[in-house]
């Protein structure tokens, strides 16, 4: 029997990460190849056109899943009856913003995304946020969500996941699938803390196979840690663009772990509000082993942390609280209280 269609709203859709998911989500790669799918694509009025132009080209690749596509410049009609709502869509620092009109500007987008999402939204709704700062973003949105449980929102640190995935796996000589619990803590930005001190390569702790290569800590904090944290602006630096495919790709894994549960055996990196786990405060938004099953998802509780790790993870909070007051003082927080 066909299963009810998904509805999976998109922001910034006619921007670049948008184009790369959106023919991958209705090819069934986020939800599975037998859940259709309904697509609802929130754009700013000068992009409507260009968001035509891609919902043309998803009806001339007739995917089977893909029940129909609305474009909107209207975020009550956009999330009405989300049940996935994919936050990518933000504005860019144009010349003459300073931080805080950046900050501003974007905080005013996901508190009107987040009232529209508390309005309209499936009572199942899971929020996704990519826009940068995509942490504190997604805590801008969750305030103004009141009615939505906490959880429900999150922001994306799996594209730094994977990068670490892919720097360990390369540095010891090992294929990436070997590769599993490595961790993002922190702040999605220059302070995040890669963590490889839990991970495992082919059921072998990984400082163990780095060791026997002739890498040590050295190399984990001189190397391994600043080549995740920066890879961003490496990929800029190469392409001329900032990070797209791999977004799209990162989100897709975010949101299919999410829904259909981690591996057995393993974790992935979420942002998630923080349950005070770790030294985090809760009150922030902020990345964290955590396994995901029955559509939920939990911190991994107990791991031991280093005085390194520790202390890291204490300067990202310090940016992401600091974050947190710049948006209170400009009185763009919602009426959230727990
Ligand atoms: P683009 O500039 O190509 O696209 C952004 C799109 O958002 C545009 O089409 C714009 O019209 C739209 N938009 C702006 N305001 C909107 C609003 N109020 N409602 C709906 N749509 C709106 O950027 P793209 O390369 O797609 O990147 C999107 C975001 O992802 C950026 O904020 C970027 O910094 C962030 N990233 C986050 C990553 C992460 O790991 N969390 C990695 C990749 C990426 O850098």
């Amino acid at each position: 029997m066909r299963r009810d269609p998904v509805t999976v709203t998109v922001t910034g859709a006619a921007g670049q990460i948008g184009y790369a998911i959106l023919f991958r989500i209705a090819a069934g790669e986020m939800l599975g190849p037998d859940q259709p799918v309904r697509l609802k694509l929130l754009e700013i009025p000068a992009a409507l056109p260009a968001a035509e132009g891609t919902a043309m080209e998803l009806a001339d690749c007739a995917f089977g899943l893909l029940d129909s596509v609305e474009i909107t410049d209207d975020p009550e009609v956009a999330f009405d009856g989300a049940n996935l709502a994919l936050l990518i869509g933000s504005a860019p620092r144009r010349p003459g913003m300073d931080r805080g009109d950046l900050l501003s500007f974007n905080a005013a987008i996901f508190a009107e995304q987040g009232r529209a999402i508390n309005a309209a939204a499936a009572e199942d709704v899971r929020v996704a946020v990519v826009g940068n700062p995509a942490n504190t973003n997604a805590l801008i949105a969750a305030s103004h969500a009141p009615d939505v449980p906490l959880g429900r929102f999150t922001a994306l640190s799996r594209l730094d996941h994977l990068r670490a995935e892919a720097q360990l796996a390369e540095a010891a000589g090992a294929p990436v699938r070997d590769v599993s619990r490595v961790i993002i803590w922190g702040n999605h930005s220059g302070t995040q803390v890669p963590d490889l001190d839990h991970a495992r390569i082919g059921g072998r702790g990984a400082r163990e196979v780095l060791t026997e290569r002739g890498l040590g800590q050295e190399w984990i904090t001189e190397t391994f840690m600043p080549t995740v944290a920066m890879r961003g602006h490496a990929i800029i630096a190469a392409r001329g663009g900032s990070s797209v495919a791999s977004a799209a790709h990162a989100t897709l894994r975010h949101v299919r772990d999410w829904v259909h549960g981690t591996p057995e055996g393993t974790w992935t990196s979420m942002c998630v509000p923080s349950d005070g786990s770790y030294g985090v405060e809760p009150g922030v938004i902020s990345s964290a082993p955590v396994i995901c099953s029955a559509g939920g998802w939990r911190v991994v509780p107990d791991l031991e942390m280093s005085e390194d790790i520790t202390t890291r993870l204490e300067a990202s909070v310090r940016e992401l609280r600091a974050e947190r007051q710049a948006v209170q003082d400009l009185g763009l927080l919602g009426p959230r209280t727990r």
